[in-house]
């Protein structure tokens, strides 16, 4: 056996090419503004800490924006994070790296701490989801597998990427238990779909057409 351990990544994941990253980045723009502009969503801002609707710019409320947009399959701390070796290691991984992708949009979402991107991975795309991957944040619920699959658009100030794929579930999980959110308003354009209002300031628009990302299956050393 070697005494040289491969080199793990902060995290491994699909890297959206330029083109189509500078594309969703307009599109995430588009969705906050046509959003913060609803009727229904400035009566609503009490949950966002803003009580005068003249107050809240959501493009600057959603202060951080990843480097580089992407879809997380592992998060690997460069090997401190449980399960990280295991994942790497396994033949699909390897065999995928550097790879390009399809990644299918079906819906975006803001909730007072992100604004994200939800991915329906295709059955070759699981192949690369880890099993535990919503047990890992939330461990007392069951979801369908790739449930966590997302794109982080934005965070607000003091808020970690990581809590994108958690707010994800928690629409899931609300949507679990039979409801479906309010009816709210529609997007046009590229926004295109109807709008759910689910309490505590989460939106969800149900994109009329799914949008299409090229990626590229990789790591980050960075
Ligand atoms: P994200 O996938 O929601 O954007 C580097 O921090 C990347 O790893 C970010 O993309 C981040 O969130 C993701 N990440 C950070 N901590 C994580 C964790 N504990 N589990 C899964 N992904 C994590």
């Amino acid at each position: 056996p070697s005494l040289e351990k491969d080199l793990l990544p902060l995290y491994f994941g699909w890297f959206l090419a330029k083109r189509d990253e500078d594309s969703l980045r307009k599109t995430s723009h588009e969705f906050l503004e046509q959003l913060g502009n609803l009727k229904a969503f400035k009566k609503r801002l009490q949950a966002y800490g803003y009580e005068d609707k003249h107050k809240l710019d959501l493009l600057k409320h959603f202060a951080k924006t990843p480097n580089i947009l992407h879809c997380t399959s592992k998060f690997c701390d460069y090997g401190k994070a449980a399960g990280s070796e295991e994942y790497s290691r396994q033949e699909v991984v390897k065999k995928s790296y550097s790879k390009g992708y399809t990644l299918h949009i079906t819906s975006l979402f803001a909730t007072p701490r992100t604004v994200g991107a939800r991915v329906e991975l295709t059955e070759e795309q699981l192949l690369l989801w880890p099993l535990d991957a919503e047990r890992e944040v939330m461990p007392k619920d069951t979801f369908p597998r790739g449930s966590r699959a997302h794109l982080t658009l934005g965070t607000a100030a003091e808020v970690q990427d990581v809590q994108t794929g958690i707010d994800l579930l928690e629409f899931i999980k609300i949507q679990q238990a039979g409801r479906d959110g309010e009816s709210l308003g529609e997007l046009t354009g590229s926004v295109a779909g109807k709008v759910s209002y689910f309490d505590n300031g989460m939106w969800m628009v149900n994109l009329a057409r799914k949008i299409e990302v090229k990626s590229i299956f990789s790591g980050y050393y960075g």
